[in-house]
């Protein structure tokens, strides 16, 4: 049951706690949709307003309109759903020419301290696997995960049914 792949078995955070989750996250790996975005230099802000609700700006480079490259700067905010590591987010750029949406947007497993993995199905199958999704890996710490976090993060990329389907996203100073 945990690997038959169907988007509706897939173990989420428990108990998750926006607050422990707000700040910085580095983008190290990406599973990536039908037609990506955002390439690497991927970092993550995570905050909480003063209603409680999750609010995030993110930035990471994109190449638009075939040959452009830019640093996208994106704003998403949050809505709530009965369980709380799962959420919608809605996002949009800075630039109007930027992607726009409003993606599930699921907390799979943190320690809130060095590593999240984050899920995201945007098309649910006919047989209930995902068939278009993606997926970061965020690290507290530019320089990646922590050794003893990456069996960890392994084991959930299985979980998720995208092992094998990351790239390293690399953090060049580009943004
Ligand atoms: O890059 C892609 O191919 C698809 C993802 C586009 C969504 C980017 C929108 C970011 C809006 C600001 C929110 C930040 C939180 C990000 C956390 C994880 C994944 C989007």
């Amino acid at each position: 049951r945990q690997h038959d792949c169907q988007v509706s078995n897939i173990q989420v955070m428990q108990n998750f706690d926006r607050s422990r989750y707000t700040g910085r996250w580095y983008a190290v790996a990406k599973k990536d949709p039908v037609g990506l975005f955002l390439l690497d230099n991927v970092v993550a802000q995570f905050s909480v307003d003063e209603s409680g609700k999750m609010t995030a700006t993110a930035h990471g480079r994109v190449i638009i309109l075939n040959n452009w490259e830019m640093c996208a700067n994106m704003f998403g905010t949050f809505e709530d759903t009965p369980d709380p590591a799962k959420f919608k987010m809605r996002y949009w750029g800075a630039a109007s020419y930027l992607q726009t949406g409003n993606d599930d947007h699921w907390v799979i497993d943190t320690d809130y301290d060095n590593y999240a993995i984050h899920y995201s199905c945007r098309e649910v199958d006919l047989d209930g696997t995902c068939l278009d999704g993606y997926s970061f890996i965020f690290s507290r710490h530019p320089t990646g995960l922590r050794p003893e976090d990456q069996k960890i993060v392994t084991n959930k990329k299985k979980d998720i049914c995208f092992l094998g389907k990351y790239r390293r996203v690399g953090h060049t100073g580009f943004c």
